[in-house]
């Protein structure tokens, strides 16, 4: 098998896809949000916090790297790329703006995931050619929860997303409870919620009644 689908091969399918976000967390910490997903069976997780020292974010990433790989979650960094190359998650994510995905990979070496968000047509099919190993889609509904947020795709892109791109897909964006069966109907291949997960009150229950809308 070559690097690409040794890659690739780590994606779980039709799953939820658990991020971070401690100031949505109801004053519980990274830690503990982390603990109740992999506790709950989420099988990707990306540590996503914008607002910390880097210090923090290294010292909550070693601990997340340890959690993950002893309970065999994949887990993804968002952005830092220093972060990734000193606590070698398996995958690493990033935007249209962060450096550019030929250079993340001279980085981070052959063997770890690169995730990259998309936002249209023309990025996605510019994400297959540039070797991202899956593609975030969205926001596909409005939220609040990323600051510089572009406009709502909807789920016609989600839709030709599935129909087009050969790789795995992340939806993100406004997904909860209600909605995420309408996402899965699009043809996502995994969902990514923030606040519906970290701010629910029991996250280990929130997430057992969003799988039960994906089946
Ligand atoms: N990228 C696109 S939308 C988004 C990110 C990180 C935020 C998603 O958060 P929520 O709370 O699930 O809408
Ligand atoms: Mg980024």
């Amino acid at each position: 098998m070559n690097h690409a689908s040794t890659r690739r091969g780590k994606w779980p399918a039709a799953d939820i896809y658990g991020i971070t976000a401690e100031e949505y967390s109801n004053g519980r910490s990274n830690i503990e949000v982390v603990r109740a997903m992999i506790d709950a069976g989420v099988k990707v997780i990306q540590y996503r916090e914008k607002e910390k020292k880097k210090l923090y974010k290294y010292q909550e990433c070693i601990r997340i790297r340890e959690m993950t790989q002893k309970a065999g979650v994949t887990f993804i960094i968002n952005d830092d790329i220093d972060l990734a190359l000193l606590v070698k998650p398996d995958g690493v994510h990033i935007g249209q703006e962060d450096l550019p995905i030929e250079e993340v990979r001279q980085l981070v070496g052959e063997e770890m995931i690169i995730g990259l968000s998309t936002h249209s047509p023309q990025q996605a099919q510019e994400a297959v050619k540039r070797g991202a190993d899956y593609i975030g889609v969205g926001p596909v509904f409005a939220t609040r929860t990323k600051k510089d947020v572009s406009a709502a795709t909807g789920l016609d892109y989600v839709k030709y997303v599935a129909e087009h791109i050969p790789l795995p897909s992340v939806a993100i964006g406004g997904i909860k409870t209600d909605n995420i069966a309408s996402v899965r109907q699009a043809g996502a291949d995994c969902f990514a919620l923030i606040t519906d997960i970290v701010g629910a009150a029991d996250i280990g229950a929130r997430i057992k009644e969003l799988r039960a809308r994906l089946v």
